[in-house]
C-alpha cells in the first residue's frame, strides 16, 4: 500500500524520522562498561597477564574483542565526495505542485518531510581541508511517505563531461598522482588539465570551476542545482521536464582565493565548523527550491539539448519558480553513522519523479547503488538506520552481510500461494512506481549526438555574465592553476584548445601569466536562445554579485581589544552587530578579560595566536590608548588588520583604534569604502554594519596576476 500523507500531519513524518535515528542510539550515561556480549568489564586499562610482568593472556576476551573492533574502525572512504558534513532537517512546499508531479511529499504545504543533507567537496580524501578550489556537493536525503528520494547534486549546474562512461578518466586525472600521491585535494596539476585540454566538452564546467563559485564563503551560501534534467509526472501520467535549484537564504556569498588557501592551514574545518556552529546557535540553514519545468517537446527548444549535463538554462529563458524551502535545524549525532554511513543513490525516486536520458546521469543510476557494496561492506546498506526509509519496506530481497531485518512467513518468492500472493505488487494507483512510456528505438551506437557538440558558446555565455571583478578571479584562477603545471605542452593546449574558442582576452591573459603563446583565433557562435529563438549571450543572474545578500546575518566578525581599551563603546558596536544578527567574537592578546580603562572589561573568547583574519568577515579595532599601542606592536593584530585590508573585508576603528590601522599600512588618506574610523560608538556601529553588509569592497582588490605580456619562460 502506498502510504499517502494525511493532510495537516504537521510533523509526524518529519519526527518519525527522528525517532527512527533516536532507537539506535546508545548513550552511555548511568551505565556499566560491558563487552559487545553483554558481560560488565572489570578493568579495561589492563590487559590480563601471567605475573605483572608476564605474557599476555590470550583469553583476555576483553583485550581481544577491543583491539578488534578497534581495528577495524575504519570503512572506506567515498571514491570521490569524500570529505564532507551533514544534516537533518525538513522540507517543506509553499504550495501544491500536483500540476506537475504527483509526487506525495510535494502535495501539501502542511507537510514537513524529514531530510538529511550531506555537503562535500569532491576531489579530496576524508581529512583533507574544506576550503579548496573544488566543485561542493549538495545532496538531500527525501525520507518521504513514499520512499526515499535523493536529490544528489552540486553548486555548479553543469558538470565537467556529458557521458558516465568518461567518468573514471576524469577523477583518475584531477586526484592525486597514482606514483607519489600528490597534490591533495587540488586540480592545479598537469594530468587534471592534460585531460581538460583534450575534453573539450569541459569548458564550460572549467569556467565555474576557475571561478568564485568554487570557493564559496559557506555551505548556508552557496546554490545547488540538480544539474541533469528529470522528469515530473503529474496524476494523469503527463511528463514535464524539470531542472531542480536549490537558492540559499542568505544569498551568494565566497571567499577570495589567497584567504582560502590560509583558511586551508589556519582551520582545514572551516566550511564544516560553520555548518555545525551556525546550527548549535540555533541559526536554521534554509534554502529555496526552484524548478524550471518545460514540456517534453522543448529538449530542444533553447538551442542546446536538455539532456547535456554540461549546459543550463538561463533563468532569463525559463524563470526559476521558487516551489518550498528546505531547512536544516538539526546536527547528527553520531559523524560516523549519520554522515559518513549515508548512501546517496541518484536511483532513489518516488513516483511522480523519474529519470531523462542524459548519458551522464544514466551512467550514475548505476554507480551510487554499486559503490555502496564496497564502501559499505555489502548490499544491507539500507538498513542502516540514516539510509531507512521512513515508508514500510517489504520485499524478498535478504541475507547478506550484516543483514538485521528477519524476514518471517512461509514464501519468500513470487508469485507465491503459500503466503497468499505477499508482499504483492502494488497498481499505479495503489501507489506503485510505474516508469514514464517513453517511446525510445535506434541502432544501438557509441555516438555521440549532434546536439551535443556545441562546448565553447555557454562557457563564454558564463564569462559574459560575470562583473569584472569575477572575471579577473577566473583568470587569477587560470594563471594559478596553469602555472603549478610543469609541461609547457599542457599548458599551450588549455590556452589554445580550450580558452581560445571561449574568449579571446582571457585566453592572452592566462597565455601571458604561464608563458605560453596565443595561436588559435576561434570563437563558436552562441547557440543558446530563448523560446523565441533569439541568442542569448548572458545571464546576469550567474553573477554572485547579484546574488549577495546586503545583510550580516551569522556573519564572524572580530572585535580587537588589548588592555586599556574603552570597554564600553567595543560593548556598543558589539550590540548592535548582534542586533544584526552577526556572530561577535573578542579577540585579544590573551584570553579572558581585558583590563579595560573604562572597567568595562571585555571578554576575550579567542587570542590573537589562535585565530587570523582569514576566519572572520570583519574586524573592529577597540579603543583606549594603551590598548592601541599594543596592538599596533603586535605582529598578529597588525597582520590581523593588514589581512582583512587585503581580502577586501570591512574595517572599523572605534578612536585610538585607528593607530592599529596606521601600523597595518592603512593611513588615513588610504583608507577606501569599508573602512569605518569614529569615537561615537552608534554612528560607527551603523556604518559598520553597512560596510559588512556589502561583504567586499573590491575597489581595494590588489591585482596580483594578469602580468603584463611578455616573453615567455622556458621550462
Ligand atoms: Fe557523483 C558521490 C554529485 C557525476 C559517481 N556525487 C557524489 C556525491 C555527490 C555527487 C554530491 C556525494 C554524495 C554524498 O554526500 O554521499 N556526481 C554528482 C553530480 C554529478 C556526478 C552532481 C553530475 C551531474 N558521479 C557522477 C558520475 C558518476 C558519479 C558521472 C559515475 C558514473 N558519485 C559517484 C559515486 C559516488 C558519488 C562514485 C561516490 C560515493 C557515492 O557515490 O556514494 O558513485
Amino acid at each position: 500500500m502506498a502510504h499517502k500523507p494525511t493532510a495537516h500531519s504537521k510533523s509526524p513524518r518529519q519526527s518519525a524520522k527522528q525517532d527512527q535515528l533516536d532507537a539506535f542510539r546508545e548513550s552511555p550515561a548511568g551505565e556499566f562498561l560491558t563487552t559487545d556480549q553483554g558481560v560488565r568489564v572489570a578493568s579495561t586499562d589492563d590487559s590480563l597477564k601471567a605475573g605483572a610482568r608476564g605474557p599476555t593472556l590470550l583469553e583476555d576476551f576483553h583485550l581481544r574483542e577491543k583491539i578488534m573492533r578497534f581495528d577495524h574502525e575504519r570503512i572506506p572512504e567515498r571514491v570521490v565526495h569524500a570529505r564532507g558534513a551533514g544534516a537533518h532537517g525538513y522540507f517543506q512546499v509553499y504550495k501544491s505542485l500536483a500540476k506537475y508531479t504527483k509526487a506525495a511529499f510535494l502535495q501539501d504545504p502542511a507537510i514537513k518531510t524529514p531530510v538529511f543533507v550531506r555537503f562535500s567537496t569532491v576531489a579530496g580524501s576524508r581529512g583533507s581541508a574544506d576550503t579548496v578550489r573544488d566543485v561542493r556537493g549538495f545532496a538531500v536525503k527525501f525520507y518521504t511517505s513514499e520512499g526515499n528520494f535523493d536529490l544528489v547534486g552540486n553548486n555548479m549546474p553543469v558538470f565537467f563531461i556529458q557521458d558516465g562512461i568518461k567518468f573514471p578518466d576524469l577523477i583518475h586525472a584531477v586526484k592525486p598522482n597514482p606514483r607519489k600521491e600528490i597534490p591533495q585535494a587540488a586540480s592545479a596539476h598537469d594530468s587534471f588539465w592534460d585531460f581538460i585540454s583534450l575534453t573539450p566538452e569541459t569548458a564550460h564546467m572549467v569556467m565555474w570551476v576557475m571561478s568564485d563559485r568554487a570557493l564559496p564563503r559557506s555551505y548556508r551560501m552557496m546554490e545547488g542545482f540538480g544539474v541533469h534534467t528529470f522528469r515530473l509526472i503529474d496524476g494523469q501520467g503527463k511528463a514535464r521536464l524539470v531542472k531542480w535549484h536549490w537558492k540559499p537564504v542568505l544569498g551568494m556569498s565566497s571567499l577570495v582565493w589567497e584567504e582560502a588557501q590560509q583558511i586551508n592551514g589556519k582551520d582545514p574545518d572551516f566550511h564544516r565548523r560553520d555548518l555545525w556552529e551556525a546550527i548549535e546557535s540555533g541559526n536554521a540553514v534554509e534554502y529555496e527550491l526552484g524548478l524550471q519545468v518545460v514540456d517534453e517537446d522543448e529538449a530542444l527548444a533553447f538551442g542546446f539539448d536538455l539532456l547535456d549535463a554540461t549546459k543550463l538554462l538561463p533563468e532569463e529563458v525559463v524563470p526559476i519558480e521558487r516551489v518550498g524551502k528546505l531547512v536544516l535545524d538539526r546536527n547528527p549525532q553520531n559523524f560516523f553513522a549519520e554522515v559518513e554511513q549515508a548512501a546517496f543513490c541518484v536511483g532513489n525516486v518516488v513516483p511522480g519523479i523519474d529519470f531523462t536520458n542524459d548519458p551522464l546521469l544514466q551512467a550514475r543510476l548505476f554507480s551510487y547503488l554499486d559503490t555502496q557494496i564496497t564502501r559499505l561492506g555489502g548490499p544491507n546498506f539500507a538498513e542502516l538506520p540514516i539510509n531507512r526509509p521512513i515508508a514500510p519496506v517489504h520485499n524478498n530481497q535478504h541475507d547478506g552481510f550484516a543483514r538485521q531485518t528477519m524476514n518471517v512467513g512461509a514464501a519468500n518468492y513470487l508469485p507465491n500461494s503459500l503466503g497468499d500472493g505477499f508482499p504483492k505488487p502494488a497498481t499505479e494507483q495503489q501507489g506503485g512506481y510505474a516508469h514514464h512510456a517513453e517511446r525510445v528505438d535506434g541502432k544501438t551506437t557509441r555516438a555521440r549526438s549532434d546536439s551535443f557538440k556545441d562546448h565553447f558558446s555557454q562557457a563564454r555565455l558564463f564569462l559574459n555574465s560575470l562583473s569584472p571583478v569575477e572575471r579577473g578571479h577566473v583568470t587569477d584562477a587560470l594563471s594559478f592553476e596553469l602555472g603549478h603545471c610543469e609541461r609547457q605542452a599542457v599548458r599551450e593546449r588549455v590556452v589554445n584548445a580550450i580558452l581560445a574558442h571561449i574568449d579571446a582576452e582571457l585566453a592572452a591573459a592566462v597565455a601571458a601569466a604561464v608563458g605560453v603563446e596565443v595561436k588559435t583565433a576561434a570563437k563558436a557562435p552562441a547557440i543558446t536562445t530563448g523560446r523565441k529563438g533569439k541568442a542569448v549571450t548572458a545571464s546576469p543572474a550567474l553573477s554572485m554579485v547579484r546574488g549577495a545578500l546586503p545583510s550580516i546575518r551569522t556573519r564572524r566578525i572580530a572585535l580587537l581589544a588589548a588592555p586599556g581599551c574603552v570597554g564600553g563603546s567595543l560593548a556598543a558596536v558589539k550590540r548592535a552587530l548582534e542586533a544584526e544578527g552577526a556572530s561577535v567574537e573578542v579577540v585579544s592578546t590573551a584570553l579572558g578579560a581585558v583590563a579595560s580603562a573604562d572597567g568595562k572589561d571585555p571578554v576575550a573568547v579567542r587570542s590573537l595566536l589562535g585565530v587570523a583574519s582569514v576566519m572572520y568577515d570583519a574586524v573592529a579595532v577597540a579603543d583606549g590608548e594603551a590598548s592601541s599601542a599594543t596592538l599596533a606592536a603586535n605582529a598578529d593584530a597588525v597582520r590581523f588588520v593588514k589581512e582583512a585590508f587585503g581580502h577586501c573585508k570591512a574595517i572599523a576603528a572605534i578612536g585610538h583604534g585607528a593607530a592599529v590601522l596606521t601600523a597595518a599600512g592603512i593611513p588615513a588618506e588610504a583608507r577606501s569604502a569599508g573602512v569605518v574610523t569614529g569615537a561615537k560608538p552608534t554612528e560607527l556601529g551603523r556604518d559598520f554594519i553597512v560596510a559588512i553588509a556589502q561583504h567586499r569592497h573590491w575597489g581595494r582588490e590588489q591585482v596580483r596576476s594578469r602580468p603584463p605580456l611578455g616573453r615567455p619562460p622556458k621550462r
